[in-house]
């Protein structure tokens, strides 16, 4: 079955995001299931199909190892792997059309260890996508955008997988905010334009610089508008999404 990932920076909005769209999806009759992949979540927004934390406890963790929360995490992110094969039991046993998985608060834990890109080429062979968050409120600065962006570029490196970009949380932004950040999205000149306007010294320079450096990669990611507390967007991303996963058509019929 075909699998996306969500993936963005602490707090990004990820675990509601899947909340939202596994809700929305019900709702459309598509038959998907939730995985957390999150063994450091004390509360999620959704029941999930399949939990890591049946396999890793980061309490036990910290005490068997006389680790600190953080070290805890890091070891944890790596036992996952361990569990690989009773993870992939579990989603098969849940035996749905599309699996959306929720992975770990602190993004690096899951990217930027050797565990994460193991987890997501050892979970399934069928298509899989990559959903990557920019937090609305945190990317109405050029500066943060393009950072965000380079994130992002670092994620891509990572997987190799399509990738979609999302502006998560934009419920608390004016319309026309949210125009002006998916307007650096489609195009490169608006954003330098608002680089040059908005930011000045060393930050103008190296955001330029920066945003050129990324381009020069050749990658390009649509980056679509949602809201995890309205709703908003979850038609075009479900498009985008299905478009990528099954080359258009829906999950279930
Ligand atoms: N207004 C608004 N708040 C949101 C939205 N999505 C998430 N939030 C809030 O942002 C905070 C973080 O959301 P989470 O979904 O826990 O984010 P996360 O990326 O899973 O966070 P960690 O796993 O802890 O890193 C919570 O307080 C959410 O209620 C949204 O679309 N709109
Ligand atoms: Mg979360």
């Amino acid at each position: 079955m075909p699998v996306a990932f969500i993936i963005g920076t602490a707090g990004s909005g990820k675990s509601l995001f899947t909340a939202a769209l596994s809700e929305w999806l019900k709702m459309s009759k598509q038959d998907v299931a939730v995985v957390n992949l999150d063994p450091g979540a004390l509360k999620l927004p959704y029941s999930p199909d399949v939990d890591v934390r049946n396999y890793v406890d980061v309490g036990d963790i910290m005490e068997k190892y006389g680790l600190g929360p953080n070290g805890a995490l890091i070891m944890a992110a790596d036992l996952i792997a361990d569990e690989i094969d009773n993870i992939t039991k579990d989603i098969e046993a849940a035996d749905a059309d599309l699996v959306l998985v929720d992975t770990p608060g602190q993004m690096e834990l899951f990217a930027f260890r050797a565990s994460g890109p193991y987890i997501v080429n050892e979970l399934t062979k069928e298509p899989k996508a990559i959903v990557y968050l920019f937090d609305a409120v945190f990317s109405i600065n050029p500066l943060n955008y393009v950072s965000n962006m380079f994130l992002s570029a670092a994620v891509y490196n990572r997987f190799f997988q399509p990738q979609i970009h999302l502006l998560s949380k934009c419920d608390l932004l004016p319309e026309k905010e949210i125009e002006t950040i998916t307007d650096w999205a489609s195009s490169p000149r608006a954003l330098e334009d608002s680089i040059e306007q908005k930011l000045e010294g060393t930050k103008r320079l190296f955001s330029r610089n920066m945003m050129h450096a990324i381009y020069k990669l050749g990658i390009k990611f649509m980056l679509l508008p949602v809201s995890a507390k309205t709703n908003n967007g979850l038609t075009n991303i479900n498009t985008a999404l299905e478009r990528i996963l099954t080359g258009g058509e829906k999950y279930t019929f």
